[in-house]
């Protein structure tokens, strides 16, 4: 978790090409809309 305002870069190695939904891990998932994450070739 980041503070409002804080930033932070974080490295992982993405082994599948595709659109990858996304969402915040603190609370149901119904709460937030959810993100994509794009990996691209
Ligand atoms: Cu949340």
């Amino acid at each position: 978790m980041i503070k409002p305002g804080e930033t932070k870069t974080i490295t992982f190695k993405a082994d599948k090409i595709g659109a990858f939904t996304i969402w915040c891990q603190l609370h149901p998932q119904n709460v937030h809309l959810r993100g994509t994450l794009n990996v691209i070739p």
